[in-house]
């Protein structure tokens, strides 16, 4: 196990540092890192060393048998650059951790190729600072020029790497795109578990599936989306999908190279929010994952709030987001309630309206005819007319064809 010294500032508002110290706290052990010191200052970051100039020193001071200092937050390339020559040892921070994280944990060619680019993008800018490390390192200006072909030569190995890796994901996600439009040609309803990382929506989905998906006490467990065919209540069946968990300050390589996996989240009739409510910082949590699935352009979604772990000690006065449940997928309690509010919510809001769809649209309307219940259409001059049964998704979604009744 590697050893390690934490270096965090201390700058936004108290609850939001708590949380991002016990995190990173939480990324190192998943990446099998021990941490041995933490220090913390109270400054906002500076432009070269992150941390200030005494502080620096003072973390040279106190290196023991450590072999790297971890940041808590993304550095810039000049700061890597200035502090691994000061404190000469591997210099890191929470995002690279999160991608190492990411990186060990990818399993399918899908999720692999996009830590990839994550990676890449991570590194590039970073390029220079390592290879002024190297060059100083074997001294002599002789290098110098040297140097700078090699840097060349790497940025564009790197370029065509990301572009490589770019191609061959659009083809797999053409391939995904083709697998969700045969799914829904069977207009069956897709509900998808999203929420910060180990909440348990694993566990949640393996509540009903024979064809277990990784479930476990770490974070970032899963990476990809996978989708089971369930039965509620006994009654009806729907799609379930399990996803990437969430944290906050997510890395943007990350949230560009997930996006495809999420793009579920933004066809879902019903998102399932699962909240492990015994979490030191629950609302954070809650509201990190609010902002996440706005970031990927949901937001008329209907949402169910679960909260997960009702087995747990937790905060009695806990402010709770409606419509919840409060479950524990661990001792099976509460589930009947959750599956009968997931149908109340799925039937709950369709309604009858009258849209007219011109005919240069046919597109809206084969999606329709593939998605929604139509009860009545005909074609004159001016449009296709259709009387559907719709959700409330596809009533703000097609919001511009709805014709208000005339009265
Ligand atoms: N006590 C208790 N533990 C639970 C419950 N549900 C899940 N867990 C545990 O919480 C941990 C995380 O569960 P996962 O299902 O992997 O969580 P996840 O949301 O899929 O996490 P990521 O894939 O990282 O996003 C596991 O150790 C589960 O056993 C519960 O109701 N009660
Ligand atoms: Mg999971």
């Amino acid at each position: 196990m590697k050893k390690a010294i934490l270096v965090a500032l201390d700058y936004k508002d108290e609850d939001d540092f708590a949380m991002s110290l016990s995190e990173l706290k939480g990324l190192c052990k998943a990446c099998d890192i021990e941490y041995t010191k933490v220090i913390i200052q109270s400054i906002t970051p500076t432009k070269p060393y992150y941390m200030g100039k005494g502080k620096v020193n003072e973390v040279k001071r106190m290196i023991d048998d450590e072999e790297m200092v971890i940041v808590g937050e993304e550095l810039t390339p000049l700061q890597v650059r200035n502090l691994t020559e000061e404190l000469g040892l591997e210099v890191t921070d929470r995002t690279d951790l999160i991608l190492r994280i990411f990186a060990s944990r990818a399993k399918t060619k899908e999720a692999k190729l996009q830590v990839e680019i994550a990676r890449l993008n991570y590194e590039l800018p970073r390029l220079a600072g390592m290879h002024e490390g190297i060059y100083s390192q074997q001294g002599g200006s002789g290098f110098r020029g040297a140097g700078e072909t090699q840097l060349e030569i790497d940025r564009r190995r790197i370029h065509h790497q990301i572009a490589t890796a770019k191609k061959e994901l659009a083809r797999l996600k053409k391939e995904r795109q083709i697998q969700r439009q045969r799914r829904m040609r069977n207009q069956e309803e897709v509900v998808c578990l999203v929420g910060y990382t180990n909440s348990g929506k694993s566990s949640l989905m393996n509540l009903y599936t024979q064809k277990k998906v990784s479930a476990q006490d770490m974070l970032f467990a899963t990476l990809e989306t996978s989708t089971r065919r369930i039965r509620l209540a006994d009654k009806k069946y729907i799609l379930l999908s399990d996803t990437v968990g969430f944290i906050s300050h997510l890395p943007h390589h990350l949230i560009e190279a997930f996006l495809s996996t999420l793009e579920e989240v933004k066809e879902a009739d019903l998102i399932l929010m699962v909240i492990d409510c015994s979490a030191k910082y629950v609302q954070k949590q809650i509201d990190v994952t609010l902002d996440t699935l706005q970031q990927l352009g949901v937001n008329h979604t209907p949402i169910l709030y679960v909260y997960n772990k009702e087995d747990l000690p937790h905060d009695d006065l806990l402010v709770t987001r409606d419509p919840h449940v409060f479950i524990s997928v661990k001792n099976e309690t509460h589930i009947e309630e959750m599956e009968e509010e997931i149908l109340r919510l799925l039937a709950q809001d369709e309604e009858r309206v009258a849209m007219v769809i011109p005919y240069n649209e046919g597109e809206v309307y084969n999606t329709l005819k593939q998605r929604v219940h139509i009860i009545e259409e005909s074609f004159p001059e001016d449009g296709i007319h259709l009387i559907v049964e719709v959700t409330s998704y596809y009533k703000n979604k097609y919001a511009k064809y709805i014709k208000m009744p005339e009265n």
